[in-house]
């Protein structure tokens, strides 16, 4: 009888292995975490030998234990059952919002130092530095959803300082839906999912989360910006960062200001179209994590600055708005932003669930210097995170899992808890203590002077003694900055923001829920609710009811992203069609260009394997038909005659310019192209340009194109 090979995997040279001099022995005595890590990461170690999780080695990691060659499977094949048990368990509850993300790991490091704003340790010194870990993430779908639906985008930041981390919880946009805690649990049922049909996943467009919507006026600010190409960003590495809540600042002699964070990418501000992010969803749901992944391992190290607003007591009281309600912004007229500190992401992770997955961020992480504001919101997420992770990570002790930990000393006697993996020493284990091991003060201590101290915050406009379920007065105006926000936009950005609400109340399919919102619509912009209306095909219905009259704040050009938009080629990526008998040489020279000028360029052929071209052979990046160009910023073509022709009755190649087009892209291509640019209806204008004029245009977009290819709302 032919037998099967025991592993093949399992030569005797292997078998023979013993540990070498570089290995970490295995042993009981761990002591740290530390330790543990560095022995995990020796079993990855090629030359060693594959144990169990309690180091017995193992044999045959191909067939399982049987009473004769077809007999039943032995109930004593601990192997077997040790690997089985732990796969079944290797999931652990995905976040209940944001639970699709990616990290990266980098440096923060001080660019201005402002001592007389905060005694911040990391903010003392020009040039200080610490580590970081970054999350980006989605809001409403789950861990495998796409990454390019309409949504916020969350930007997690755990600053490793050596006060302790500092985890600043932020989203893409600076206001946030609500106003008080108390209506969280609300915003995301109806946001996700429906309860009993089960979708859609990931998409705000159906009727329980604009029924909700509706009902809830405050949430129009962030309406306008949800609805905005805020959130159906080109890239992470593209997106803003915002604290959102109202912080303080406190400096070494014990002053406060009012401080908001924001991070500025260095790469600049940049979306996609709704029609491009769509089909992106379908050529790589991974798009985002893809492209911050890439990025750092090619060492294009996206990088963002550090900016703070600050103001104080007698500013906050002057405000048509409530400094204290995540529902407005400061704009930045008012209050400019200082830039402060850089970060720059420039490690990817080695372990995405050890990293990104089970990385911890609490609002409640803040170091001396740093405190709260009294934000209801804020105030409610202190309690949340904290919460969450006990039931994502199982235990108390989720602080010692590497990526959570502190890279300062920590010392305190909590003991104990599930999944302990240190090993404190001694009998002192409560305070005060007088044991000769806890050293002469019995440590460790508190210390008045350098431990954390809370602000001691003297509002007039509060009355502590009175325990009230109430929001502040200017809490009540839901539409003022939801106005500003709207008017601060180019024509073409507000066009988007009407086709936006279009779309998702299209998908409404009671008729009441798209009247009440349009009806709220008409609190923020007469036009814009007409032709939210007009595009619905419904009559303008009544006015809501606005519980505060809204007043009229002069527009801010710092809310839009085509008045900021910069012309800049850096991290951006750009296709380079050709196939047989293109020419390598024009081949050669465009994809130079492109990378003098600090982008990225893809080859994209009919076939990947490698093509005889004229002067030489060219291997492609992509295969045509799997690199569509919603892929990219920008696309040139260099085509032969024959080439051109027989490509034009491919609908591949044909719809590859119809939505570079489409999606008012620059087309840069030779002459042979022509054929192929009449089918996709490609029209010349100032971005469809020859090859040689291509550095000229770049990879901006071409927002004058969109009203001859699309009917905007
Ligand atoms: Fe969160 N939020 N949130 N949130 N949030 C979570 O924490 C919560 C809010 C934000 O990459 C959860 O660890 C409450 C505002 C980000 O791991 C949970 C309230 C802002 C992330 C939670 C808010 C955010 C979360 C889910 C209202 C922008 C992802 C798993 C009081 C400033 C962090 C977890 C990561 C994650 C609760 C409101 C941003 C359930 C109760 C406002 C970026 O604890």
């Amino acid at each position: 009888m032919p037998k099967i090979p025991a592993s093949p995997a399992t030569d005797t040279a292997l078998s023979d292995h013993q540990p070498g001099a570089g290995q970490v022995k295995m042993t009981a005595e761990r002591g740290n975490a530390d330790e543990l890590h560095q022995m995990v990461a020796a079993g990855a170690d090629a030359a060693a030998h594959l144990t169990d999780n309690f180091g017995h080695r193992i044999s045959d990691n191909q067939n399982s234990l049987r009473a004769g060659e077809r007999g039943p499977t032995l109930l004593e094949d601990f192997v077997l059952r040790e690997k089985i048990f732990h796969f079944d368990h290797e999931r652990i509850p995905e976040r209940i919002v944001h639970a699709r993300g990616s990290g990266a790991h980098g440096v923060f490091e001080c660019t201005k130092a402002i001592p007389g704003l905060t005694k911040a340790s990391i903010l003392q010194k020009e040039g200080a530095s610490c580590p970081v870990f970054v999350r980006f993430s989605t809001v409403a779908g789950g861990a495998g959803s796409v990454d390019t639906p309409r949504d916020v985008r969350g930007f997690a930041v755990k600053l490793y300082t050596d006060s302790g981390n500092w985890d600043l919880v932020g989203n893409n946009i600076p206001v946030f839906f609500i106003q008080d805690a108390m209506k969280f649990p609300d915003l995301v049922h109806s946001v996700k999912m429906e309860a009993d049909r089960g979708y859609p996943q990931a998409a705000s467009a159906h009727d329980t989360f604009w029924d909700f919507i509706g009902l809830m006026p405050e949430a129009m600010h962030m309406i306008m910006w949800a609805m905005s190409d805020r959130t159906i960003p080109r890239s992470l590495r593209m997106i803003e960062g915002f604290g959102v809540h109202t912080f303080r600042f406190v400096n070494e002699k014990g002053d406060g200001k009012f401080v908001k964070f924001h991070w500025k990418p260095v790469l600049g501000i940049q979306s996609t179209t709704w029609d491009e992010a769509v089909k992106i969803a379908g050529a790589d749901p991974d798009f985002h994590r893809r492209d911050l992944f890439e990025a750092i391992d090619a060492g294009d190290f996206p990088a963002w600055d550090l900016g703070v607003q600050v103001f104080d007591e007698t500013f906050a009281a002057k405000q048509p708005y409530d400094v204290l309600d995540a529902t407005k912004l400061i704009p930045e007229e008012d209050i400019p932003v200082e830039i402060v500190g850089r970060m720059t992401l420039n490690r990817n992770v080695d372990n995405f669930f050890a990293e990104t997955e089970q990385v911890a961020f609490l609002p409640s992480n803040i170091i001396p210097g740093i405190d709260f504001s009294n934000d209801p919101l804020l105030q409610g997420r202190l309690f949340s995170y904290l919460d969450t992770q006990k039931s994502r990570l199982g235990t108390t002790n989720f602080h010692q899992i590497p990526i959570n930990a502190p890279k300062c000393p920590f010392h305190n006697f909590q003991r104990d808890g599930m999944m302990q993996t240190l090993v404190p020493t001694g009998r002192a284990n409560y305070e005060p203590n007088s044991l000769a091991e806890a050293g002469e003060n019995g440590g460790p201590r508190a210390s008045a002077e350098t431990g954390f101290t809370t602000f001691a915050a003297n509002d007039e406009r509060n009355d502590p003694a009175q325990k009230l379920r109430i929001r502040a007065e200017l809490f009540a105006d839901h539409f003022s900055q939801a106005r500003m926000f709207y008017l601060s936009q180019t024509e073409n950005e507000q066009a988007h923001i009407a086709s936006a609400l279009v779309f998702e109340l299209s998908k409404v399919m009671l008729e009441h829920v798209r009247a009440r919102v349009v009806g709220q619509l008409r609190n923020i912009d007469e036009d814009l609710a007409k032709r939210v209306a007009a595009g619905l095909a419904i009559d303008l219905p009544a006015k809501e009811k606005a519980a505060r009259a809204p007043v009229d704040l002069k527009p801010s050009d710092a809310l839009s992203i085509q008045k900021n938009a910069d012309d800049t080629m850096e991290g951006r990526k750009v296709a380079i069609l050709f196939a047989e008998g293109s020419d390598k040489v024009a081949i050669d020279k465009l994809k130079g260009d492109i990378k003098g000028a600090g982008g990225t360029a893809f080859l994209v052929a009919p076939k990947v394997g490698g093509i005889k071209v004229k002067g030489g052979a060219l291997k492609a990046d992509g295969q045509l038909a799997g690199s569509p160009s919603v892929l990219f910023d920008a696309v040139a073509s260099i085509l032969t005659e024959e080439q051109a022709k027989a490509l034009s009755v491919q609908s591949a190649a044909v719809q590859w310019f119809m939505d570079a087009f489409g999606h008012c892209k620059t087309i840069a291509h030779d002459e042979a192209t022509q054929i192929l640019l009449d089918k996709a209806g490609v029209e010349k204008d100032g971005g469809v340009v020859a090859i040689d004029k291509f550095a000229d245009v770049g990879t901006r977009r071409h927002w004058a194109r969109e009203a001859k290819v699309r009917d905007l709302a």
